[in-house]
């Protein structure tokens, strides 16, 4: 229902006077694919009415509609903080941040949408379990320190994960980065806020902090993905200007930026093989648990068959809203069609 205009029939984009898509043939798909490969070189953008190639589409569609599933089950853990929340001052702040992660799930969606598939569809193949999101969704919330622990280290893990996605070939993917980015970095900082404050009250809430960090420390790891040499879509990922840093130097990168941040905090981070190598210019680390980290991206995490029950009774409680908003919708369209009668 909320699909934009990419998906219209060529007939109709006739009628409405806009480019239509253009047709490879077997004549001009060299020619196409030329163009395509040129502008990837030129590190170009390729925008919803240019032609593509149709794995490149599809790796789009794969990456974006993924992100967006992840950026509203992510809403999950942290809402259920919110009645919970130790302060009006904090209860706002959770609020706003859950609500900024519902919108950059649809700022994604819209994105994926130009590309031609349907929100209806993207949305059934999650609320099926056909369709992945992060796996750092897949593991409880157990105490409030979670909450800051979530800003931090998973919204930190993001941030170094999305900017480089600002660079994206794919323009709408890109455009929409640049805000998520910018609202991501609040949500990195106050959750670090809030942690600065625990680390400065009691034992117990020092404690709390370092369990949370403990249990997420290398789940958030994992959020990078697989290492280089197992990820099945890095290279060609990368040769597309969609991707334009591995999953693993994105990881080093973020435990490079994290390590003295822990140090500011004065929390321990779980690894005992962490440490600087001078020569390398880098933090060696220890081996993230891929066993488990397949289990969880699979299904079969801690969460998972509780995230998508919440999701799907989210989105069948909400069935009234999207009725009611195609009557208006049509009510208005009927009414725009009587007065140019
Ligand atoms: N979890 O070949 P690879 C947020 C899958 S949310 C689950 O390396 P690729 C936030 C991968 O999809 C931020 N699945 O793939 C929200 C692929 O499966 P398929 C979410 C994972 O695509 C609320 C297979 O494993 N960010 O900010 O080149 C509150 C092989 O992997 C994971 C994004 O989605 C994982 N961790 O690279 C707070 C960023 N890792 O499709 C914060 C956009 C891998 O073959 N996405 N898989 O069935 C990406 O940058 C890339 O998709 C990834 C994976 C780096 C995640």
């Amino acid at each position: 229902m909320y699909t934009q205009s990419f998906s219209v029939p060529d007939d109709a984009d006739a009628k409405s006077g806009l480019k239509a898509v253009p047709k490879a043939t077997s004549e001009n798909e060299a020619a196409l694919m030329a163009q395509f490969d040129a502008r990837i070189a030129a590190d170009g953008r390729i925008e919803p009415r240019d032609w593509m190639p149709d794995a490149y589409r599809k790796t789009l569609v794969r990456q974006i509609s993924q992100h967006a599933h992840s950026e509203i089950v992510g809403m999950l853990p942290e809402g259920n903080w919110i009645s919970r929340a130790p302060s009006l001052k904090r209860k706002c702040i959770l609020i706003a941040k859950v609500q900024d992660e519902g919108g950059h799930g649809l700022y994604l969606y819209s994105a994926a949408e130009t590309l031609g598939t349907s929100r209806d569809d993207m949305l059934e193949a999650l609320h099926s379990g056909r369709a992945k999101y992060s796996s750092i969704f897949n593991y409880p919330t157990l105490n409030w320190a979670d909450v800051g622990v979530i800003g931090w280290l998973v919204d930190g893990a993001a941030i170094m994960n999305q900017i480089p996605l600002c660079r994206c070939s794919y323009g709408p993917y890109a455009r929409a980065m640049v805000r998520v980015c910018k609202e991501e970095s609040f949500h990195q900082r106050q959750g670090y806020e809030a942690l600065l404050v625990m680390m400065k009250g009691s034992q117990a809430q020092r404690d709390m902090v370092q369990d949370a960090v403990n249990r997420t420390w290398w789940k958030c790891l994992a959020m990078f993905g697989p290492s280089d040499k197992d990820s099945l879509h890095s290279s060609q990922g990368m040769k597309w200007g969609i991707k334009r840093i591995s999953n693993d130097d994105l990881r080093q990168k973020f435990i490079d930026a994290t390590v003295p941040q822990a140090e500011v905090l004065g929390v321990t981070l779980p690894d005992p093989d962490l440490k600087w190598n001078a020569e390398r210019g880098h933090y060696d680390h220890g081996e993230i648990d891929w066993d488990e980290f397949w289990q969880t991206v699979n299904g079969n995490g801690p969460m998972n068959r509780e995230r998508l029950a919440t999701r799907v009774k989210a989105h069948d409680d909400g069935a009234w809203v999207r009725e009611a908003a195609l009557a208006h919708a049509e009510k208005q369209r009927q009414r725009a069609m009587k007065e140019a009668a």
